[in-house]
């Protein structure tokens, strides 16, 4: 049986520091409109989608830095929170899903890069993640050097690889206690959230595909140079900067949604903020096989829209990717005992 359901990421462009939040939302409510008018039924928006990427900026002010934050306190509270609620009620009014990514600030205080999952028919987050792989630096290697600084601003994501049902999205999806017996591939849709650095790990995609996974969804703020961001590399030109980091960015979510037998999407923020902060475009939509199916040609705020068949998923979970045929878990110790590698002994 067919299980169709119509995406779209929702690239961003530019974003400036001084931009403000209403400014940044009234054009995600454009791009939501436009997504709507093509029959999408979820809308994937980028990383820290609200305002402009803060981690670079180291802040002399901590009230300024605070402001890119969204006060979260659990449930429902980021969706009626009054900085960002007209766009979940558009989603609300709209009917379609939102996922979304923000800075969160918990009622204890806790700062993560987080990201929700807004079902649009019942007006409540379903689900929320927060980044697991923060990059990047605390402090800035050397006074004034312009570096990534996430490290500084967030703490590691404490919510795991949590896949969820989006309830809606496919029609006719078997619920529970219906008593049918092989479920296998017939609910609603599994989805999973990760966040930017996230997609290059093949740690973060396994645990979806372990819980069969049939989207992943991920948001991205990805400069020219982001295989640049620990130790510069010979100087190149932005044009080859960019081609570099998108290359990556399509190997790493073409891979693993092919490993994982399950679809993907992607949305960026890109352009130049500030005049002078690049960031990529690349958002796209890759199928189960690892084709890209969509993908944005621009850099700059852009809807990116397919129409897919989670049935197809199948084909790999069945076949070449078969886990429970063909995994060997009691040989891969070695990844959850060890974080950094290991080299074996030197030879005499
Ligand atoms: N926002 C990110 O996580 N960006 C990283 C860069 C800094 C390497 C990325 O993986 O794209």
């Amino acid at each position: 049986m067919p299980r169709i359901v119509k995406v779209a990421a929702a690239q961003i462009g530019a974003v400036h520091r001084d931009s403000s939040r209403d400014s940044t939302i009234s054009r995600m409510i454009d791009l939501l409109n436009t997504a709507v008018s093509k029959g999408a039924q979820l809308i994937v928006f980028p990383e820290c989608a609200f305002t402009t990427f803060f981690p670079r900026y180291l802040f002399s002010d901590p009230a300024e830095m605070e402001s890119y934050f969204e006060d979260d306190a659990g449930g429902n509270s980021i969706a009626d929170s009054k900085n960002v609620k007209p766009l979940f009620d558009k989603a609300r009014e709209a009917g379609v899903d939102i996922w979304v990514g923000y800075g969160e600030r918990t009622s204890s205080g806790q700062h993560f890069n987080t990201a929700v999952y807004f079902c649009g028919k019942t007006g409540e987050v379903i689900s929320k993640y927060r980044k697991v792989h923060v990059p990047g630096f605390v402090n800035p290697p050397f006074p004034g050097a312009e570096v990534h600084l996430e490290k500084r601003y967030f703490e590691t994501g404490d919510l795991g690889f949590e896949a969820f049902r989006a309830p809606g999205l496919i029609p006719n999806a078997l619920k529970a206690n219906t008593g049918e017996e092989d479920t296998d591939g017939k609910g609603d849709a599994i989805i999973g959230s990760l966040i930017c650095n996230d997609r290059r790990w093949p740690e973060s995609w396994r645990p979806y595909g372990l819980q069969g996974a049939e989207l992943v969804l991920v948001g991205f703020n990805t400069n020219g140079k982001a295989d640049d961001i620990y130790k510069p590399r010979q100087p190149i030109s932005l044009e080859d900067a960019r081609e570099q980091a998108l290359f990556h960015h399509r190997l790493s979510m073409q891979y693993n949604s092919y490993a994982n037998s399950c679809f993907s999407i992607s949305a960026g923020r890109c352009g130049m903020d500030d005049g002078k902060f690049d960031l990529i475009g690349g958002s796209s939509i890759v199928d189960s096989d690892g084709h890209i199916i969509a993908e944005a040609k621009t850099v700059d705020d852009e809807v990116v829209f397919a129409e897919i068949d989670l049935e197809e998923c199948r084909k790999g979970k069945k076949d070449i990717f078969n886990f429970a045929v063909n995994r060997q878990p009691q040989t891969y110790g070695i990844i959850t005992a060890q974080k950094g590698y290991v080299e074996p002994k030197l030879l005499f």
